[in-house]
């Protein structure tokens, strides 16, 4: 349970994980089928064995609730996780007429010249996604990604369904209903997506008074996706029940290939040599009560004392 459950998994991978091939050609220790449980009443989960950007979270998380699959918003909230997916699609187009760009997550790991290089590429284009409208419109948008299947999921009668106020509907006038489902994975848009959802479908579940959340998550990088992950969907969760009154119960994380990347096994040597600490609590300002009107500064993360922070790189 809690952290503990998170150094578990962990631990069992770096024991019984296969070895494993996968499309970024890094290489993985793997396993199929597993399954965390956070009880969120007893604090936020946010891994202390490591220090877990909050800041990062809730602005990504925020930026799926308004719908929008911009790199736009993320930049003027001074995140750039997204980046990567865009800048991919922009060095491929017609217009992009700098130097070769071809495998650039790999390249700019292995070799330091390339990666000047790939620095000065992203920095011009991260710079003209947020100095010019018509640019960003065309090479900051990721197209079908989480906001949009969310909030503006297209049915093949042209209409759209916003899964996130039906569901807010749905527990709020039917709590004990079965359906309460998120869908991210829409196999209609495969094709045009950059990455498929790796967070495909989450589930709420209301007993007690309390709101639970469980996610299927079909790939799990689990040194740098799982920590931000848990946390995404500790909040979303916190969110939607403040919405509807509800205390917060469990979050409950079910993993497909749950796997540890070749070049983050010392990473997680280390963090597994730490010593867990209490989670932080998380502070939602209540005079707000929809969430589509929160923003960054409506959260607080209180008493979070994590051991430093362990880079590694991020698999592309
Ligand atoms: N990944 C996560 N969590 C995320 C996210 C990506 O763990 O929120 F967006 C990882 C999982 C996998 C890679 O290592 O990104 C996606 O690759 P693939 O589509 O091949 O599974």
């Amino acid at each position: 349970k809690g952290e503990q459950a998170y150094l578990d998994l962990c631990q069992h991978i770096l024991d019984n994980g296969f070895k494993k091939g996968d499309r970024t050609n890094t290489g993985t220790y793997s396993v199929f089928g597993h399954q965390m449980r956070f009880d969120l009443s007893e604090g936020f989960p946010l891994l202390t064995t490591k220090r877990v950007p909050f800041r990062l979270v809730a602005s990504e998380l925020l930026w799926f609730l308004k719908g929008d699959t911009n790199i736009r918003y993320l930049l003027e909230n001074n995140n750039n996780i997204w980046n990567e997916w865009a800048f991919e699609k922009w060095i491929h187009s017609e217009k992009y007429t700098g130097p070769d760009m071809t495998n650039f997550g790999i390249r700019s790991q292995e070799d330091e010249e390339f990666n000047l290089l790939y620095q000065e590429q992203m920095n011009l284009f991260k710079e003209r996604i947020c100095k010019d409208e018509e640019f960003a419109k065309t090479f900051g948008d990721l197209g079908s990604v989480y906001g949009k299947q969310w909030r503006k999921w297209k049915t093949s009668r042209n209409e759209t369904i916003d899964q996130v106020q039906e569901v807010i509907e749905s527990i709020r006038h039917n709590p004990n209903s079965r359906r309460h489902i998120v869908s991210a994975w829409n196999p209609e848009d495969l094709p045009e997506m950059a990455l498929p959802p790796c967070h495909t479908l989450f589930q709420f579940y209301v007993a007690d008074g309390k709101l639970s959340c469980q996610l299927y998550q079909r790939s799990a990088d689990v040194f740098l996706g799982v920590p931000f992950n848990i946390a995404s969907y500790a909040l979303l969760t916190h969110l939607i029940a403040h919405e509807c009154n509800l205390e917060v119960g469990e979050f409950v994380h079910t993993l497909g290939d749950a796997h540890i990347y070749s070049n983050h096994v010392e990473q997680v040597q280390t963090q597994l040599k730490r010593e867990v600490r209490a989670f932080p609590s998380l502070k939602i300002n209540q005079e707000k009560s929809s969430i589509f009107d929160f923003e960054l500064t409506d959260f607080e993360i209180v008493d979070y004392n994590p051991h430093p922070s362990i880079k590694a790189p991020i698999a592309v």
